[in-house]
This record gives structure tokens, C-alpha cells and sequence, in this order.
């Protein structure tokens, strides 16, 4: 079967994990991934949190499937050169060096224009113009910067991180998005064009409920889904930190299950959604509050929601969050088991999806990944492990036009 972006040639001048989540991506969907890598160490992810001494690390591999590597050294004269010919062979240039280094090295995007005025050049950075956009920027510094720390954790503990990679990972499938807007307008403007995301954007756009919330609590000055609220506590200026309280419209909390007290994941996301209140109450064995006016409504439910989820939690603690789960679906009511990554990994029917994959690797054995959350019907994804460093050098060069003799001299001089 084709796939969706066969015949789409990526340079892919990305490292760490914001760029390769994004041309990850789009190997998956079948465009033609080329790594470009400094000989030597390459992404520098290969090494970092090894648990296999010499071997590819799983943060790379996890991030660089269905890619081809080929190393190259862009700042030598020769590198140059072969550089301006996967410009000119090339439909998407992607990168995520830190600002103006690709500038330094002498590909502006004049320049790349130049060369290739179909080349769409896509870029991630920490932050958009202004005072920032000169740093250098990780995962937690844009998940600090763009909303999400501030609002994430308990009022009375510091601000909270979450491992959801949202800054990295956040901003690859933004960027992805737009190379592929841009490729098809492409196919009616005949241009190529940028494509920037800014990571600080990328977590506010994720974090867009909380500035939704900011604008209420400025008109009104309270936020009654907010624990703060049943605890009578005073509202700040600024959104706090919510705990566990849900995002949304219907109240929602962590509640402990059977075995808590030993277990750290003996925990299940419990949801008193308005329609099916009168079957929460009856499972929990309440049915008063079915017509009580202090519970009958979600509105005069909303200062007692405290009260409310530690009489369901009481309900909660007898039985395991699978249990919980099971009962819980009987009557339609929205509930989420805390999973541990090892539940998740060992899940037969997230393999059975391909949510989660095993793959094979020369140097590594077999490993587990997270396969492609995007199903197209017409462009399966197969995940294929991820290049070893400058496994493709030769053959791209070759493809490129390059001869045996070029190819040896290039390697001679250091440019690959
Ligand atoms: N040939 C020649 N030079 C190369 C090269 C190649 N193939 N690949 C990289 N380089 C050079 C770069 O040109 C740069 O040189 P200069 O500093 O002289 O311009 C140098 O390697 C270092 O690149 P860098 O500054 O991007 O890397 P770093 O490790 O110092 O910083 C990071 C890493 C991620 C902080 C920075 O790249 C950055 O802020 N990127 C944008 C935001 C981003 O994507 N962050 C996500 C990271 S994941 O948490």
C-alpha cells in the first residue's frame, strides 16, 4: 500500500527531541527522512541516559524511527557543498538547532531560498521574537514558560512539571502540522515557505483552558469547579494551581482504590458528571443525594464537591481501580484507571493497536516504542528502527549522484 507523503524528501537537521518527534512523524506517514548527523557523536541523544553501554540509547531510538542517517559536517567547505545539493534534492528542511545557528553556518533562509525556491524550512525555537528568542531552551523551561507549571500541582506546594513531554513533543506535532499545510499550499503557490513554532506557543496553546480561566476569574473573581473554592479559600489574580480537579465542565478528582497503601497507582480518575448523577449516587449506595437540595443539581452540588468525592472515594477504597473501572462502565459513568507505565507496557491491547510496539534493533535486541497515535487507513504505519549513525551516508550520497571516488574523498577530508 502507498503512504501518505511518499515521494516527500526530508532533510532533517533536528536533535534531541522537539525536531524528531516532528520528522518521526512524517517517516511514519512514508516521506523520506535524511538525519543529517555530525560524524563522530551524532544527535547527542544517541549517548544520554544510555542503559546499554555503546549502544544507541532508547531516547534516540524512540524518537528517530523509518529515519535514514548519513553524517556530514556543515561548517567544512565540502560539507557545505553537499549540503546545497540536499537543498536543492530536498522538499522540507527541518530544524531545531539553537537561534541563528543555522544562520552561522550559512544557510539563512535567503540562502536556502536561493537554492531551492520550493523548499518549505521548518523551525523550532524555545520562544517567538521578542526578549527571549535568542535562549536556548528544554522541555521544562517551555513548560514553565508557557502556563503549564503555574497551573499544575496543589495551592499549598511549589509549581509542578508534568512527564508529558509537551514542550518538546508538543511542539513537533505542531510543526508537523504546519510543514504539511505548507506542502499543500505548495502544490498551488508553487513556493516553499517557513514554518516556525515556538515552544513557549506550543504549551500555551496546550494550556489554552488555563487562560480561559484566567479571563473568568478576572470578570468574577472566583472559579467555583476549583478546590479552592469548597475549602473557602481566597482567589489570587492569577489561576492556580487546580490539584486534581478536572479541566472541564464536570467535576472530576484522584480518588484512592483497594490497595492504595502499598500501591502508588491504586488510584482511579473519577468523573460526577451531571448525567449520570443519579447512578453515581445509587452505586455508591447515597441515594438521598439524588434529590437533596444541597446535591440535586450540579450547581448547588458545586461548594460541597469535597464532601461529595470523599463519600464516593469511601466507595472507591473497597474495591481495585479495575474493579472500580468495571462497574463504573456498567453505568456509563466516565472514569480512568491510574495506569503505571509497566501496566501500559504490558498492555495485550494497546500491542494489539500498535499504541505500543515492539521493535527489533541490531545492537540493542528487541525494545519497546510508542508507535504512530495517527491512523490513516490508506497509510498504515510500520515502525522500523532507527538508523545507526551514518548507516546511509554512502547510499544517499550515492542516490545523490555522488561517485565511489567523491565519497572517499569527501570521508578523506573529513566533510562526512
Ligand atoms: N555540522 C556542523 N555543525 C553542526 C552540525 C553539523 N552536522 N550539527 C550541529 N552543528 C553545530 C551547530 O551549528 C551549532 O554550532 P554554533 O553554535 O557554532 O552555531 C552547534 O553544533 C551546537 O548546536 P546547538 O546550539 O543547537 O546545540 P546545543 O546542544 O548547544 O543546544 C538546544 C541544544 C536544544 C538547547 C538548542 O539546540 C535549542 O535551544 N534548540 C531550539 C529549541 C529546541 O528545540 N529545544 C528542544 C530540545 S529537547 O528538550
Amino acid at each position: 500500500m502507498s503512504k501518505a507523503l511518499e515521494g516527500i524528501r526530508i532533510l532533517d537537521f533536528t536533535h534531541v527531541q522537539s525536531g524528531p518527534t516532528c520528522t518521526q512523524l512524517l517517516a511514519w506517514f512514508g516521506a523520506d527522512v535524511i538525519k543529517v548527523e555530525r560524524a563522530g557523536e551524532g544527535d547527542a541523544t544517541r549517548a544520554q541516559l544510555r542503559d546499554i553501554p555503546g549502544v544507541d540509547s532508547l531516547y534516540f531510538t524512540m524518537l528517530n524511527h523509518n529515519k535514514r542517517s548519513i553524517t556530514l559536517d556543515a561548517k567544512r567547505p565540502a560539507g557545505k557543498e553537499v549540503l546545497e545539493t540536499l537543498i536543492r534534492d530536498c522538499d522540507v528542511l527541518v530544524e531545531n538547532f539553537a537561534p541563528g545557528a543555522l544562520d552561522r553556518m550559512g544557510f539563512s533562509w535567503e540562502r536556502i531560498q536561493a537554492l531551492n525556491p520550493r523548499m518549505v524550512v521548518a523551525s523550532v525555537k524555545g520562544f517567538g521574537p521578542g526578549p527571549y528568542e535568542h535562549c536556548k531552551v528544554y522541555e521544562n523551561v517551555a513548560q514553565c514558560t508557557g502556563g503549564a507549571a503555574s497551573t499544575t500541582g496543589f495551592s499549598d506546594g511549589p509549581p509542578v512539571v508534568t512527564g508529558a513531554q509537551i514542550g518538546d513533543s508538543g511542539s513537533g506535532l505542531h510543526l508537523a502540522l504546519g510543514i504539511v499545510t505548507a506542502l499543500f499550499q505548495r502544490t498551488t503557490s508553487g513556493r516553499g515557505q517557513r514554518v516556525q513554532t515556538a515552544m513557549q506557543d506550543a504549551v500555551l496553546n496546550l494550556c489554552r483552558v488555563k487562560l480561559r480561566d484566567q479571563q473568568r476569574l478576572e470578570r468574577t473573581g472566583v472559579m467555583e469547579e476549583y478546590p479552592q473554592f469548597g475549602m473557602g479559600e481566597e482567589f489570587g489574580s492569577a489561576v492556580p494551581r487546580a490539584g486534581n480537579a478536572s479541566g472541564g465542565g464536570q467535576p472530576g478528582s484522584i480518588l484512592r482504590c483497594k490497595g492504595w497503601e502499598t500501591d502508588p497507582n491504586a488510584y482511579i480518575y473519577f468523573i460526577a458528571q451531571a448525567a449520570v448523577w443519579p447512578a453515581i449516587c445509587q452505586v455508591i449506595g447515597h441515594e438521598g443525594w439524588i434529590t437533596h437540595p444541597d446535591f440535586a443539581t450540579p450547581r448547588a452540588r458545586l461548594p460541597h464537591l469535597i464532601d461529595v468525592f470523599s463519600r464516593i472515594e469511601e466507595w472507591t477504597r473497597l474495591h481495585t481501580k479495575f474493579e472500580v473501572m468495571a462497574i463504573l462502565n456498567q453505568h456509563d459513568i466516565p472514569c480512568g484507571p491510574i495506569l503505571s507505565m509497566k501496566e501500559i507496557a504490558d498492555d495485550p491491547s494497546l500491542r494489539a493497536t500498535g499504541a505500543i510496539v515492539e521493535v527489533a534493533h541490531p545492537e540493542r535486541g528487541s525494545y519497546l516504542t510508542v508507535g504512530n497515535p495517527i491512523k490513516l487507513s490508506d497509510s498504515p504505519t510500520d515502525v522500523r528502527r532507527s538508523p545507526l549513525l551514518g548507516e546511509h551516508t554512502e547510499e544517499v550520497l550515492g542516490q545523490l549522484g555522488y561517485s565511489a571516488e567523491q565519497i572517499a574523498a569527501l570521508r578523506a577530508e573529513r566533510a562526512i
